[in-house]
């Protein structure tokens, strides 16, 4: 008996240690290496960038990612048969169940985009009514087919029987609409054969692999010279040796994008320091202007981020970017599991990037609009207490997320408590003090009062809030509570009778 609580506990133990490193590995805290060494390839803009253009990106909070290519024709399946690959990977489907051909089929699907419904201002409303503020559009995934008529390639839209310019289409509604665009582009290329994972050893490798690298770079500022109006890019596919061992060239290649595109921005996904350390340099600087790793996933708690820029980019089911055709396989996220990620991404001072991934012809998921409508009248009331706020630095609240934009604080509400008292805890040091709350949608006051809990060691003082009974409500709500700066006079909060 003793024996087996042993091995029980051990597996515990294991299984505990595994989800710790994993933790570690991608989506937990970043240890800040002991010492420093001396770097030539580390950041180009050490230190917080402050400029207009970053601080525009700092106060999107909301964004729109969209996957489109060859493979939203497919949909994640082939003649009924679902892959088992994220729908825009579906050209590696291979094994038993993939068509026989399955690479070669993949490769002229180009030759049936054909997107008749397709329409970029309506898209670019749909955003707008979503509340998205910047838009990311995927130029060239991983299969290398260029949704813009790329000179380098012949593998385009322009090669298609749609003809047109689709990144243009794009760029032009959504800016028109407000919504700053940013251009999502793949390293990895499997459809040109100058590509390679590993890194190039022989003459001959190494001549290739630098005709990749200029082909590359090439592409990257036809897309900044046609698009003049795109505010950065989104890179993707950077982990593989051969990118890594290229520090050198992404270094320049960095700094010449950077020169000839001033505001640019560039997220830490693009290149690595000559060590080949990734996203953070060897001494845990970040490299570029914000952190790019959160994918799928979001930071547990906000020390994690060291107060770097992010933002965090989510798909609607479990995985899967580009469409897919049948939502009823898998769990698909609902419009509040959508805004609690949101809240609690703005909370923590990311950007909450949402993917779309439209079909063949044009057309977004009808899940997705569905989505895309339930976001937009949330936002429509709720909005204040996203755009352009800042992480609070209160303790996280068990009733939502709070965010922050000058003397307004703002509690997002997902727990109602059953007693219909929210409780507001405030450092005894605090410099703002909360005076007055409502409801953000209506304006309706709330009653608020400091509470006293007696003297004693804690270290924090109590607002309480009280929720009209009668307040019925489906959705998250936002408390808006105003401060004002001071410091906490107990004595004198208790004869305010707040
Ligand atoms: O476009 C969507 C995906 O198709 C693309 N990124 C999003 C936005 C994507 N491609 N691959 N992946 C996501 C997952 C890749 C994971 C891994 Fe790795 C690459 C595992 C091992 C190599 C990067 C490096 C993550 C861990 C180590």
């Amino acid at each position: 008996m003793k024996k087996t609580v042993n091995s029980i506990a051990a597996i515990l133990l294991l299984i505990s240690s595994c989800i710790d490193m994993h933790a570690q590995s991608w989506t937990g805290p970043k240890e800040k290496p002991k010492e420093r060494v001396d770097l030539k390839y580390g950041p180009l803009n050490p230190g917080k960038r402050t400029d207009a253009d970053m601080q525009r990106f700092r106060e999107y909070g909301l964004g729109q990612f969209i996957h489109w290519g060859v493979y939203a024709i497919a949909g994640g399946e082939w003649n009924g048969v679902k892959a088992p690959t994220a729908s825009e990977w579906i050209r590696v489907w291979s094994g038993n169940t993939a068509p026989p051909n399955w690479q070669q089929t993949y490769d002229n699907l180009y030759k049936q985009f054909n997107p008749k419904n397709f329409d970029a201002k309506r898209w670019a409303r749909q955003a707008k009514q979503m509340g998205a503020r910047y838009m990311i559009i995927t130029t060239k995934h991983h299969d290398g087919f260029c949704l813009w008529p790329s000179k380098y390639t012949g593998y385009t839209i322009a090669q298609t029987p749609y003809k047109k310019d689709i990144v243009k289409q794009l760029v032009d509604a959504y800016t028109a609409e407000g919504i700053d665009v940013y251009l999502y582009f793949s390293i990895i290329d499997w459809n040109n054969k100058d590509y390679r994972t590993s890194a190039p050893q022989t003459e001959q490798e190494k001549e290739s692999y630098n005709r990749f690298l200029t082909f590359t770079r090439n592409q990257l500022f036809e897309l900044i010279n046609n698009y003049p109006k795109m505010k950065g890019f989104w890179f993707d596919g950077t982990w593989d040796k051969s990118w890594i061992g290229a520090y050198q060239y992404t270094y320049q290649l960095e700094k010449d994008l950077r020169a000839a595109h001033p505001g640019l921005i560039i997220g830490s996904r693009f290149r690595n320091d000559e060590h080949g350390k990734r996203h953070f340099d060897s001494n845990g600087d970040l490299l570029g202007d914000y952190e790019q790793g959160w994918e799928r996933k979001l930071p547990a708690k906000y020390e994690w981020l060291n107060g770097n820029d992010w933002d965090c980019v989510m798909t609607i089911p479990p995985n899967g970017w580009g469409y897919i055709k049948d939502w009823s396989q898998f769990y698909t996220k609902t419009s509040y599991d959508l805004i609690d990620m949101l809240m609690q991404s703005v909370s923590m001072g990311g950007n909450f990037v949402l993917n779309f991934g439209p079909d063949g012809n044009g057309q977004m998921h009808t899940g997705e609009d569905k989505l895309a409508e339930e976001i937009g009248d949330w936002m429509k009331w709720n909005s204040e207490a996203v755009y352009g706020v800042t992480h609070a630095p209160l303790e996280p609240s068990p009733y939502g997320y709070y965010t922050q934009k000058g003397n307004t604080l703002y509690l997002t509400v997902f727990n109602r408590p059953v007693n219909n008292q929210i409780r507001i805890k405030i450092p005894r040091a605090a410099t703002q003090i909360p005076t007055g709350a409502s409801l953000l949608a209506s304006k309706t006051p709330l009653k608020m009062k400091f509470t006293d809990i007696g003297i004693d060691l804690d270290k924090n003082v109590y607002f309480d809030i009280s929720i009209p009974a009668d307040f019925i409500s489906k959705d998250p709500f936002v408390i808006k509570v105003d401060t004002k700066t001071g410091k906490i006079n107990t004595k004198e909060l208790e004869k305010a009778h707040m």
